[in-house]
């Protein structure tokens, strides 16, 4: 099921629909934020330049340094007195980043949720548990007015509160669950320690976003909470979650709403828009907002797109499942390491959970990288039985047991992404768990 017939659209008619919106866009900023005015006069480029979407390419590209220097208001192309709302996301230091909305945004955010929704295979017959943490952030409003728009009960449990959500999923009966990868994770921890089973649980599809992950840390909240998981994108800058988002008939790529925010894909040191199927930081241009409409807005976010129309009828692009953020790369070395990468090698290893974190230090002049990750509870209580013996041959082996599950990480490690890397397996429970996005990487070198 589509939500609006402008998921299905011929790439000719979208081309035609991309081409309007861009031109108004840009006659927009043009007369109303000074740094566009600014930006598009530096490049010699005035709004009626731009006639069809492949002028693209001519325009200015935003970075998240613009949203800070124009702090708070300088970007909005509306008067204040139609902003009806303003989130911000904050960032590692300073100020955060500003973002507003006029009536229009909003219901344009309503839209594209509901297709998000729509998409998950969510309809009014289901009851959303929605886990995003509401406030500044845009995941809990914009969820929920999504799942609002097709008509769905909310309940707005916001982030946090994790005993109280397995309490209201078995009371409530929910069917869908939004939140975060990892908090998904930590609420199954808590429900096995209140001897909660998801067989008891009604949940049936998860909208999980915010952070990456990886195609095994689907695969493990799948199987702990029975259900499927569906990936969802969005930034705070371009309207919040609803930038795109993976069907339940295929979950293969997300489909991103271009008729809305228009996707590139460039390469990050040359400003070069690449071809669809390599690898580059996405670019957004948020065609249809009002309030803060962003032109090649550069997200950091590293993905690929993929125009084939999907099983799902659905033709917009797809983009594949984001690998990580540009500064959020680990150069070991000389080796670039994405945390998302050591994800996968994690997991794909038995015995370990998916729970870990990645410091890196400096000695002397070289970068050494620590991997902490916890050992399932079954492998723990292999492990205690065998100590229990007496038997000193079961014992020896249960040490050899945990060398085998370090060496095997390291190895692939070594041989998957090309660095050496150090790794502590801790107890169950010994990684802390997020509410919200998780914090995989500690950088301990000097900046
Ligand atoms: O995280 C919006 C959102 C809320 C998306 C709820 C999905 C669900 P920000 O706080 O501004 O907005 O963070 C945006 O988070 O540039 C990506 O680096 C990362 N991100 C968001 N979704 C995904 C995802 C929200 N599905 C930043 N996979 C983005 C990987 C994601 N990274």
């Amino acid at each position: 099921m589509h939500w609006n017939k402008e998921e299905s659209l011929t790439r000719t008619e979208l081309a035609k629909l991309q081409g309007e919106r861009l031109a108004k866009a840009c006659e927009r900023v043009y007369a109303r934020v000074p740094f566009y005015k600014k930006a598009f006069d530096e490049k010699g480029i005035k709004p009626g330049d731009v006639k069809n979407i492949g002028d693209v390419v001519k325009l200015p590209f935003t970075k998240k340094a613009d949203l800070r220097d124009n702090y708070p208001y300088g970007l909005f192309a509306e008067p204040l007195e139609n902003i009806v709302r303003i989130h911000a996301s904050s960032g590692t230091t300073g100020k955060p980043t500003v973002v507003a909305y006029n009536r229009n945004d909003i219901n344009l955010w309503a839209d594209v949720m509901a297709r998000t929704f729509t998409a998950a295979g969510t309809t009014s017959k289901d009851i959303v548990q929605n886990a995003y943490g509401y406030g500044l952030f845009t995941g809990g409003l914009g969820a929920h007015y999504g799942a609002e728009r097709v008509g769905a009960a909310v309940i707005p449990i916001s982030g946090g509160n994790t005993q109280k959500q397995i309490m209201l999923m078995l009371d409530f009966g929910s069917t869908v669950l939004c939140s975060t990868p990892s908090f998904a994770l930590y609420i199954y921890d808590v429900a096995c320690e209140m001897k909660v089973g998801f067989e008891n649980i009604k949940l049936r599809v998860g909208l999980f976003g915010a952070e990456p992950w990886t195609e095994e840390m689907r695969r493990e909240v799948e199987e702990r909470l029975r259900i499927k998981a569906i990936d969802i994108y969005g930034l705070s800058e371009i309207i919040g979650p609803g930038v795109s988002s993976e069907c339940i008939e295929a979950q293969s790529g997300l489909h991103i709403n271009e008729d809305h925010f228009y996707p590139e894909i460039i390469d990050p040191l040359t400003g070069d828009q690449l071809p669809f199927g390599q690898e580059g930081e996405l670019v957004i241009t948020s065609m249809s907002r009002e309030a803060m409409p962003l032109i090649r807005y550069r997200t950091g976010d590293i993905t690929t797109l993929n125009p084939e129309k999907c099983v799902c009828g659905r033709t917009l692009v797809r983009m594949k499942r984001v690998r990580g953020r540009a500064d959020d790369m680990l150069i070991i070395r000389g080796v670039n390491v994405f945390p998302s990468q050591v994800e996968s090698v994690l997991l794909r290893t038995k015995d370990i959970a998916p729970h870990y974190v990645i410091e890196v230090n400096r000695k002397g002049r070289m970068d050494e990288m620590n991997v902490r990750v916890e050992v399932t509870g079954n492998f723990m209580e292999q492990m205690a039985a065998k100590v229990l013996t007496t038997d000193l041959k079961a014992f020896a082996q249960e040490e050899e047991d945990l060398i085998k599950v370090k060496r095997d990480i390291q190895k692939n490690v070594k041989d998957i992404i090309g660095v050496n890397t150090e790794v502590t397996l801790v107890p169950p429970g010994s990684i802390q768990r997020s509410e919200g996005k998780a914090k995989r990487v500690i950088d301990n070198r000097p900046k």
